[in-house]
């Protein structure tokens, strides 16, 4: 029988390369997208050495919907049943306040964190209704429970993808598929560089006192999710450092 097989978005770094690496030691097949060539094929000859598992790259940013309608649409035929899709590209960008966001700035995070999720979704759920075997997992955030101080867009884009993860779940209910909405609280990757835009004193301060979630926990954690029986929905898991309680509320030691 053959493996099966995960699509991975956003797989070239942080939670969503963890997750690459954790579906390839479970034997699984990887189609792993990213925007970067070089990097992509890099972890697709690590990933491949390391395992034996056989990786298909595909390269487009998931803003651009017909790049991703294209790649989608040319799987191989044996590539074609994906089993299960982890929406997991996702971004923040800057912490000022709603009325003094970058618009420019906030439609990149918009586009990549509910579009590009969406877009995936469009593209891959069909053919797994058809085949009645699925699973769709994405990556959501404590920042979509509450709205917290510099956080805003990404708060909404965070709502959003809970309230499209429930709404599939609604709308997939009388199938055999399966939708998990995952919940992180603080993890360290380069998330909070890309949202001080590269500023590592600011990122790093964010970690400060405190043991934050590492990707590989995200990773295990998303797992569990995929590997549960078949009977069995992981509706949400929140899942946070054992010293943070809230999107606000942290305990550091000084
Ligand atoms: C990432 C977690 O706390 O920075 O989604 O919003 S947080």
């Amino acid at each position: 029988m053959k493996h099966p097989i995960v699509l991975i978005t956003g797989s070239t770094g942080g939670i969503g390369e963890a997750c690459a690496w954790k579906f390839a030691s479970e034997g699984y097949r990887l189609i792993l997208n990213g925007r970067n060539r070089e990097r992509l094929d890099a972890l697709r000859n690590r990933l491949t050495a390391a395992f034996g598992v056989e990786v298909l790259p595909l390269l487009f940013d998931v803003r651009d919907r017909p790049a991703a309608e294209e790649a989608v649409g040319a799987l191989p035929p044996e590539w074609q049943a994906v089993d299960i899709l982890v929406n997991n590209a996702g971004l923040v960008l800057g912490t000022e306040k709603e009325f003094d966001v970058c618009l420019d700035e906030s439609d990149i995070v918009i586009d990549t964190n509910i579009k590009g999720l969406l877009t995936m979704t469009r593209l891959l759920v069909p053919g797994m209704i058809e085949r009645q075997k699925g699973h769709i997992i994405n990556l959501g955030s404590i920042a979509g429970d509450a709205a917290y101080p510099g956080g805003s867009v990404y708060c909404a884009t965070k709502a959003a993808v809970k309230a499209l993860s429930d709404g599939l779940r609604i709308d997939l209910v009388d199938t055999p598929l399966r939708v998990t909405n995952i919940k992180p609280g603080m993890v360290e990757t380069h998330f909070s560089l890309t949202r001080f835009r590269g500023d590592k004193a600011k990122a790093g301060a964010v970690y400060r006192g405190l043991q934050p979630l590492t990707a590989k926990d995200i990773a295990e954690t998303i797992y569990f999710a995929a590997a549960a029986p078949a009977h069995v929905q992981i509706a949400e898991i929140l899942i946070l450092p054992v010293n943070q309680a809230t999107g606000t509320i942290a305990h550091r030691n000084p």
